[in-house]
Parts: C-alpha cells; sequence; structure tokens
C-alpha cells in the first residue's frame, strides 16, 4: 500500500482537530458535532467570521493525528460553556480516543480511490454498455448534478459519448429548490437508480451522504449490493462507518449504518468502496453544504480526472498523481482566503443588506452561475429564508444548465434562474438596500457584462464582482469602475493537456463555493440567525433534521431527550396537550407538518426555558425578529457576556 510522506501543511490553526479529542461530544457523528475553531462565531465580525472559516475549512486538508489519537484524557472545553449533551446517538463515550480518525490524505482513503479510479477507467472503456451514476439529496445531489454535466462536457469534447448520469433526490426541482421529504424514502431511491441504468451492463454507483445519513441513498446502496453482478456502489461520506446514523428508516427493514457495514464487508473483495475520511465538524454545525459539500467536490473530481488522464494516456494512476491532484486543492484555499478582507467586506455588505430586509442576487457566468444558484438554494432550509432573500442566475438559463427535465421555468418564479429573468422580473425591484454580486471569468463575454452591471448600478450602489483570472489577465479598467468592488482571483497559466483545463475550472468553482458560503453564512450570522455555532431556526423537514432539532434543544437546555422531543412536538402542532396519537405517529407525519411552520425549535426552546403555554412562546418569539436576541434572552449560558441592554430586556420581560 502507497504510504504518503507526511505532508507539508500550507497553513496551521491552534484549535484545529480538538474534535478529535476522546469524550469530545460524543454522543454526535463529526458531522454534527460543534467545531471547537467557530464556537464563538456568532459574536465575531466579519473579518473574524472570514477568518473562523478559512480555519475551519483548512481542517478539510488536516492529516491524521497521533498526539490527539493518543490522548487519554476526556475532552474539556475552557473557553466557553456550551452545555454538552448527555444522550449516545453514535458511539459511546471515549470511543474515539484511540480509534485513528481517517483524513482526506489518509493512506487507507488514497488506496481506495485507487481502486476506484480504476472502476471508473474499466466503465470508460465500454462507454456503450455501462454508466457511472453519481447520486446524492440535497446539496450532494446537486453537486452529483455539476459534477455528472461537467465530466459528460469533459467527454463530449474528446468527440465521446457521455458516460455520467446524476440522481437527485425529488428530481430536477430539487436543484433549485429544497425537496428534504424525498430524502427519507430508501424505495424511491431504488426506483430511481433502476430507472437512469435500465438496460446498462455495468454501473458504478456513486452515492454521497455527508452524514453517512440519507435513507434515499441507503436505499440505492442496498439495491447495488443486492446486484453485484452489475453494480459497483461507492459510498462518500464524513464519518466513520461506527458514527453512520442507526435510527429505524420508515418502512424498511435497514438502518444507514447496517447497510455501510454491509458495504465495507464487501469491500474486503473490492466490490464495493467507502470513501469516508473524517474532515472535522462544519463551521455552523450540521451544514454539510458547507465542508462536506466542498470535500465531495475534491474527492470526486480529484478521482474522476485522474481516471480520465489515465485513459487517455493509457497509463495507470498512482496514488502519487492523485495525492498530487488533490494538493492542489489545498493552494485553492491559499488564493482564495488570501482575498479574505475583500470576502468580509462582502460578508459585511451582504449581513447589511439581510438585516435591512434587502435581498442577495449571484449573477453568474457557466459553471460560477451554477455554484450560486446552489449556495442561494441552500439557504432556505439552512436559514429558514424565503426564495427570494438569496437567488442565483445564470446566462442563458436551463441551456447552460443542461439538467435532464430542461425549463422548469414555467413552475413558480423561484424557478426563474436566467439573466434575462433576472433583468425582467427582478430587477425593476431592486433597491439600495440589495447586494449583487456578479461571478464571471475573464473569458466571459465581458461587454455583455459590463452592459448588465450597469443596468443593475442604476438601482443599487452595492454592486460587487468575483472575476477568476489567469496570470497575465487584468481586469479591465471600465469593469473595474463599473463596481463598487472587484475581488480578482488569480490562477496560475495551464500549460498542460486538456483535464488540466477541467481541473482549473472545477477549482474556480470551489474558490467561488468558499465566497458564496461566507456570504450567505456570514451575512445570516450578522442578521442574527446563528446561536454559538448552531442554526437553531433550521426548517425541521426531514427525519435527520427532526433529531438535529431534538439534540439541539437538549443541548442548551440540558433537558432529557423525550422532554426536549415532547417540547418540539408542542411547538410544530401548536397544543399544550399532546395526544398520545400525534406522540405516536411515524416521524415523517411531524415533519410534513413542521415543513410548513416557522420558528418552531425557537418556540420549542422558550417552552422548555419559560415553562409557559405554546401561545405565550409563540407570542415571546414572534415579538423579536432576531431569533438570536430571543434565545439570547433565555439562556443564560455561564461565561457568556451580556450586554447592558440584554439584562435591561430581561428586567423588562420580568416585570411584565
Ligand atoms: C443531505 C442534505 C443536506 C442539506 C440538509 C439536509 O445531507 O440534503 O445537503 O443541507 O442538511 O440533508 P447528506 O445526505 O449529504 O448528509
Amino acid at each position: 500500500m502507497f504510504v504518503p510522506q507526511k505532508q507539508k501543511h500550507i497553513m496551521e490553526t491552534p484549535d484545529m482537530g480538538k474534535w478529535e479529542l476522546a469524550g469530545y461530544e460524543a454522543a454526535l457523528p463529526v458531522t454534527e458535532k460543534s467545531n471547537p475553531i467557530t464556537r464563538e462565531i456568532d459574536k465575531a465580525d466579519p473579518v473574524q467570521i472570514v477568518h473562523l472559516l478559512k480555519e475551519c475549512d483548512a481542517e478539510i486538508f488536516q492529516e491524521e493525528d497521533d498526539t490527539l489519537v493518543n490522548y487519554k484524557g476526556r475532552y474539556t472545553e475552557t473557553r466557553t460553556s456550551e452545555p454538552q449533551l448527555e444522550v449516545e446517538i453514535g458511539q459511546r463515550e471515549g470511543e474515539t480516543s484511540h480509534r485513528k480518525v481517517k483524513r482526506l490524505y489518509s493512506a487507507s482513503v488514497l488506496q481506495t480511490m485507487m481502486d476506484v479510479t480504476k472502476k471508473v477507467e474499466a466503465i470508460l472503456k465500454d462507454p456503450e454498455h455501462s454508466l457511472i451514476i453519481l447520486s446524492g439529496c440535497g446539496t450532494s445531489g446537486r453537486l452529483a448534478f455539476l459534477l455528472a454535466t461537467s465530466f459528460n462536457k469533459l467527454l463530449k469534447g474528446l468527440h465521446k459519448n457521455p458516460s455520467y448520469a446524476y440522481i437527485i433526490a425529488g428530481g430536477d426541482k430539487a436543484i433549485l429548490t429544497s425537496q428534504e421529504a424525498s430524502e427519507d424514502n430508501p424505495h424511491l431511491g431504488a426506483e430511481a437508480l433502476k430507472r437512469v441504468c435500465a438496460g446498462k451492463k455495468k454501473v458504478l454507483f456513486i452515492g454521497i451522504s455527508c452524514g453517512l445519513s440519507a435513507p434515499f441513498i441507503a436505499g440505492q446502496l442496498d439495491f447495488c449490493l443486492n446486484n453485484l453482478d452489475v453494480f459497483t456502489p461507492v459510498l462518500v461520506g464524513f464519518n466513520p462507518v461506527n458514527m453512520a446514523r442507526n435510527e429505524i428508516i420508515e418502512g424498511w427493514h435497514l438502518t444507514f449504518r447496517q447497510v455501510a457495514e454491509k458495504m465495507e464487508e464487501v469491500q474486503e473483495t473490492r466490490r464495493a468502496f467507502i470513501l469516508n475520511p473524517a474532515v472535522g465538524p462544519e463551521g455552523i454545525s450540521g451544514s454539510s453544504r458547507m465542508k462536506g459539500g466542498s470535500a465531495t467536490k475534491i474527492i470526486l473530481e480529484s478521482l474522476l480526472l485522474a481516471a480520465h488522464k489515465a485513459t487517455s494516456n493509457n497509463k495507470e494512476v498512482t496514488a502519487k498523481n492523485l495525492l498530487d491532484w488533490m494538493k492542489t486543492y489545498e493552494k485553492v484555499h491559499k488564493i482564495t482566503y488570501s482575498q479574505g478582507k475583500m470576502i468580509a467586506a462582502m460578508v459585511k455588505q451582504a449581513g447589511t443588506s439581510l438585516e435591512k430586509m434587502g435581498r442577495i442576487y449571484y449573477i453568474g457566468w457557466q459553471t460560477l452561475g451554477v455554484m450560486g444558484i446552489i449556495d442561494a438554494s441552500e439557504c432556505v432550509p439552512t436559514f429558514g429564508t424565503d426564495f427570494s432573500d438569496v437567488r442565483g442566475f445564470i446566462n442563458k438559463g436551463y441551456k447552460e444548465m443542461a439538467n435532464r427535465e430542461g425549463d422548469l421555468t414555467s413552475r413558480g418564479p423561484e424557478f426563474e434562474i436566467s439573466h434575462e429573468d433576472f433583468m425582467m422580473n427582478v430587477l425593476p425591484d431592486v433597491t439600495e438596500n440589495d447586494t449583487v454580486v456578479f461571478i464571471f471569468t475573464l473569458d466571459d463575454d465581458l461587454l455583455e457584462i459590463e452592459k448588465l452591471a450597469n443596468q443593475v448600478k442604476n438601482k443599487t450602489p452595492n454592486l460587487h464582482a468575483i472575476s477568476h483570472v489567469t496570470t497575465g489577465q487584468y481586469v479591465s479598467a471600465n469593469i473595474k469602475k463599473t463596481f463598487a468592488s472587484v475581488m480578482s482571483m488569480t490562477w496560475p497559466i495551464v500549460f498542460f493537456e486538456y483535464e488540466g483545463f477541467f481541473l482549473q475550472k472545477f477549482q474556480r468553482e470551489l474558490s467561488t463555493k468558499w465566497i458564496l458560503n461566507a456570504i450567505s453564512t456570514g451575512g445570516h450570522i450578522l442578521k442574527g440567525k446563528i446561536y454559538f455555532n448552531h442554526m437553531i431556526d433550521l426548517k425541521v423537514s426531514n427525519s435527520k433534521l427532526f433529531r438535529r432539532a431534538v439534540a439541539i434543544l437538549q443541548r442548551f437546555t440540558s433537558r432529557s431527550p423525550i422532554i426536549c422531543q415532547e417540547a418540539l412536538l408542542k411547538s410544530i402542532y401548536e397544543t399544550d396537550d399532546l395526544s398520545d396519537e400525534i406522540r405516536n405517529v411515524e416521524i415523517s407525519t411531524h415533519t410534513t407538518l413542521a415543513a410548513t411552520k416557522f420558528k418552531v425549535v425557537p418556540t420549542a426552546l422558550v417552552l422548555l426555558t419559560r415553562n409557559c403555554s405554546v401561545a405565550e412562546a409563540m407570542s415571546r418569539i414572534q415579538a423579536k425578529p432576531v431569533v438570536r436576541e430571543t434565545i439570547d434572552r433565555y439562556l443564560t449560558a455561564p461565561g457568556r457576556k451580556r450586554t447592558a441592554d440584554q439584562i435591561e430586556m430581561q428586567r423588562d420581560e420580568e416585570n411584565e
């Protein structure tokens, strides 16, 4: 087996990897833990927010750490006193202390990547009878779509037939809007897979579930495991198998963990593979659109590009090749965050717009437009926003998207995504409270960009640009004076083959993803949507989010899981008397209703802390638009300084 050299780190940070210590939130899988780095992000200013996100993203590239693994004591947090969880959802306390957690550069991860690369090569040699399918839910599905369409374009440029297909839970409408209920259905997953691969003799199935948790993906993997003569299943996610979700899946006989364990067994004969390095908890707890999405892109692009290059050069892929591809992504992190101050200025602008009830619009070209659309679509489930608060648009609309179901515009305003749609239906209502961000490369149509930008400028001064340039290219003075600011990301010239240009395109996408994630996350932090590093006001729209909501309530109230779940149900059903009928129905009934409601978790928090009626809790929550302020009033987290205003508010309330 290839043993990678100890890597030279481009960046080092003090709090990195602390989540690996024994006992650190032992009840939770890595992807749901709260990251010690961003623990105080809700109180940070824009520059600090970007810095914390940078450190958090740097963990993706961190190696296995022997000093952490051999640490025997129980982890205790001294910096803050955010309550810890009591229930055990995942592994037992201390279990992590001697278990080496695989990381991106671990030898076993590279070995699995090599094995999968070989399977990809075999498929590429027989496009007529074989297919590579990428599948996921939410962000993972959007990335499956982006990767499959990009690699088909790569093949098209070589005059080859497409070899890739994608599946996203909820169908193409889920590329733009959140359809989280479909994620809970393993049968839907298997059915979608059967449809897409009809008639194929060999299928490499890549199922992405960052948390090793989505039933939709479990159903597909299980179907593959039962048909190994045709299918080679690959699971991509960011938890160890022993932390995969082990909850009963409604209407099914297996848990995700059982499927993952079966995959592990079959992996021994190299007919199934699991790619699951830990990349550390998310900057905003559980928000797998962030690091999970980025790491998915890094792993799959490196692996697929290496396979394509090996096929065209007729040479074997080596682990060193793979490592070299991945190391270039580490440079993307460096180049992107070297613009930290400019990113912070955009975060500040976004926060100001959101605080004034203004909107954020991303106007992108080609796949950078897709990155804008993806970031915007995630804000609805992540921050509970309306689709119109953060929106993305792309040149040529669906033609450029090249999605399977074609033009979806007729389904409603949230499906209007072309620049023409923006100019005709949105721009007339743009005001100075709104922020508009153009995203392009200097190879895009600069005259068109300038023309559009000048029209937007008449409506709002908050017009910014993210431009990707290649060394030696310069942003023209005309462009510079059109925008209030131009963030110019400079990339080295690519001298090498065809695949190299795709690598650069992918890296510009990742860079854009990091910047946009910072803008939308940072903007919402400044708007007061986050408490410590938790999104308290999450939409409880599927079973994973239901469990996360209960865990959040436990964390901040230290009450038992049963009591927390009862409070959550009272809030969802808006009743003080929970009937046994409600208590006993399936979680999907709760989440179907919860998805239509607002602020259910904050209301449950007030219920638990005030011991009041649901009506009172709801009116208290609704009285204050900023969720964090309300939560701060009711939760006196020791160690957290309270402002004079807050103390005053608390007093007022007690006198009410
Ligand atoms: C899939 C996903 C996330 C989304 C939300 C609900 O997660 O749709 O993309 O942000 O958390 O779940 P996973 O299956 O990739 O873990």
